[in-house]
């Protein structure tokens, strides 16, 4: 009787902490961009230098993270598969699909205040 308590406790608990995870995570800051529906979520994200951003393909279709300038390109990214790029410059980073040239995202990068820049 107490065990199966303690059980639905324990059950509780990691429930609470995977629901605060996702919302932690949603929103403009963070390191991840999930691609889906056909766009970049969220299409804009601001980070500081040095962060490793990483893009998530959750569509069934094929798309690319291209940078606007040339500054970096994913290639293809294939359904479930994933693209980092490490932005060690501040600026602004517009970057598109090269498959759907329709889709836009910005990556802002600011100096990190504790790094020695
Ligand atoms: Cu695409």
């Amino acid at each position: 009787m107490m065990q199966k308590k303690m059980a639905l406790v324990t059950i509780f608990v990691v429930l609470a902490a995977i629901l605060a995870g996702a919302c932690s995570s949603s929103g403009s800051s963070g390191n991840t961009v999930s691609i889906s529906g056909y766009a970049f979520k969220p299409a804009s994200l601001n980070v500081s230098t040095g962060t490793t951003v990483t893009w998530t393909n959750n569509d069934s279709v094929t798309h690319t993270v291209t940078s606007d300038t040339g500054a970096f390109s994913s290639g293809d990214i294939p359904p479930g598969q994933t693209y980092s790029y490490t932005f060690n410059q501040a600026g602004t980073f517009a970057y598109h699909c090269s498959i759907h040239t329709y889709m836009h995202g910005t990556v802002t990068v600011k100096t990190s205040s504790g790094g020695g820049y």
